[in-house]
């Protein structure tokens, strides 16, 4: 056997194992869940079905899904306590509650009902007056929301606000994930794997069947006013190979430590995130967090594009990924905040340096570098950031070169109609490489999931580029733009209430200037066909 032959028999053990891993989780995760007890949800079980303002939402808490649909006299469903939550559901119940709840009743959820609480759903056990027991629901504080408890990691908000590291999306965003509890920690995890076939065109182009995808795994506990997690985030990317797939005008890290990647996407690391959240609240609406992750996400950048609703149906790396959200996998990350209601700052230290190309691995941390961010969600539907960061030598092929990075983001998710969902994100991105050139990039991305089961994406976006044509003689030093436009769509064929299996395709084209014709042809056109499994 060659040594390439062994690797890649090596690399599809790894990924079948991994593969494997993921579509026994579901099974094991829902028979080692507990199940949900509703007794402790008070005097008004069981609910009928027109829910009074003296009624408790079941609903509202953590209840398994069936709290909403089943009919009055029914016994709780056997679910096995893994409660898939359909968050947009709830739209209409939480408009109302945010009217008519004053905020300052929302830190009585999570510790303070009373009660001496049992297991599950600790604080929503007491004998109050169910409209008192209503109150602490409402407005900012939605967690414990179809969830079993799991709040917000970084502040007393509805935890579908979280994104990648300590970003924030909207709050209609759709939380899609596998619930269970074990002693006092509230535990979920999700995944997906997109298994593709991919055909980049012209003289730059290539094609490569590869899978990528990610699996994360929280858990979450309270002690008081505090709130501790871990989170870990793993990539089976690593299996592709160091040099990733092929990806016209993709640049960024490098598969051997001697040359760029161009026209690639660098695999991701096996371990893209293991990470430690602490929140302290302050008052009902407000609270400190701090954030460890070896690897994590530094607090630069909107959310990254696996974890925005806009852009995790498409199964390829945005071409601004180095201009906006790279930095989503860093070897050391310390990250302290401050959420004031529907605002948040923070600041972290973290490793300038980008990964290497050994992607299985653990790297050494270090502080060298920092980043500052501002965000903002005005209304439920809507997350907006800006952010600086000051990152020393990322790349290991320019070590002289730092960077300074400027972000800005805007994400707007609608839901309408019925599981209907539409999402979109624009992000601008300045790099400013000291010494060297300022380079801009832009993205627009926007997603539309009919019934959750047919999705359309596109993505456009431009660069200004000076990578790609680096080793091209005459354009070494100039900044070229460049363009690219993508659209695409899923079907999901198949579907239960954990799992689903989908197909999909996408098509790119380009626009670029004539320098690059010669280098990249007149006309390249790209595409990829995918199919998708999705543990939610
Ligand atoms: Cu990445």
């Amino acid at each position: 056997m060659s040594p390439s032959v062994r690797t890649r028999r090596v690399r599809l053990i790894g990924a079948s194992a991994f593969a494997l891993l993921l579509l026994s989780s579901p099974v094991a995760a829902q028979s080692a869940a507990e199940p949900h007890d509703h007794s402790q949800h008070g005097p008004a079980q069981p609910s009928p079905p027109q829910q009074s303002p003296a009624q408790h939402n079941h609903s509202q808490h953590g209840a398994s899904p069936e709290g909403q649909s089943a009919p009055p006299t029914s016994a709780p469903a056997p679910s096995g306590g893994a409660a898939h939550h359909h968050h947009t559901d709830h739209k209409a119940d939480h408009r109302t509650e945010k009217k008519s709840k004053p905020s300052s009743k929302h830190g009585a959820h999570p510790t303070s009902h009373g009660a001496p609480s049992r297991t599950a759903h600790r604080g929503h056990g007491a004998p109050k007056p169910a409209a008192a027991l209503h109150g602490g629901h409402g407005g900012t504080d939605h967690d414990g929301h179809g969830d079993h408890g799991m709040k917000g990691f970084l502040g007393p908000y509805p935890m579908m606000r979280e994104g990648s590291g300590t970003s924030w999306l909207p709050d209609t965003t759709p939380h899609e994930g596998i619930m269970g509890k074990v002693g006092e920690w509230s535990t979920m995890w999700h995944a997906y794997l997109n298994l593709i076939y991919d055909n980049q065109g012209g003289p730059r182009g290539g094609e490569k069947t590869f899978v990528n995808g990610m699996v994360m795994g929280m858990a979450q506990r309270q002690f008081g006013d505090g709130t501790f997690g871990v989170r870990a985030m793993l990539a089976p990317d690593p299996f592709m190979g160091p040099s990733g797939y092929p990806l016209l005008l993709a640049s960024g890290e490098t598969a051997d430590g001697k040359t760029h990647l161009i026209d690639r996407q660098h695999p991701h690391d096996l371990f893209m995130e293991l990470a430690a959240i602490y929140s302290h609240k302050l008052s009902p609406n407000s609270s400190v967090f701090f954030y460890a992750g070896l690897p994590g996400e530094p607090a630069l950048g909107p959310p990254t594009f696996m974890h925005r609703t806009s852009g995790v149906d498409n199964p390829e790396a945005p071409i601004t990924h180095h201009w906006l959200d790279s930095t989503h996998i860093t070897f050391g990350v310390l990250t302290a905040g401050l959420v004031l209601d529907n605002w948040k700052i923070e600041a972290s230290a973290f490793r300038g340096r980008e990964p290497d190309q050994y992607r299985f691995d653990i790297e050494a941390p270090k502080l060298d570098s920092a980043s500052a961010r501002l965000t903002w969600n005005p209304i439920r539907e809507l997350s907006m950031q800006v952010s600086v960061g000051r990152i020393r030598s990322p790349e290991s092929l320019n070590p002289d070169v730092n960077e300074t990075r400027v972000t800005a983001s805007a994400t707007y998710t609608q839901p309408f109609g019925q599981d209907n969902l539409w999402s979109s994100t624009f992000a601008w991105g300045r790099k400013i490489l000291s010494p060297g050139a300022t380079l801009d990039g832009y993205l627009l991305e926007t997603a539309v999931i009919f019934k959750k089961t047919y999705t359309l994406f596109a993505r456009a976006e431009r660069v200004a580029e000076t990578e790609l044509h680096e080793d091209v003689p005459g354009l070494d030093g100039r900044i070229l733009t460049v363009n690219k436009l993508t659209v695409g769509g899923i079907y999901d064929f198949y579907r239960t209430e954990h799992v689903k299996f989908g197909i999909g395709g996408l098509v790119s084209t380009y626009a670029l200037p004539s320098e690059l014709t010669p280098v990249y042809g007149s006309n390249p056109t790209s595409g990829m066909v995918f199919a998708r499994m999705k543990v939610m």
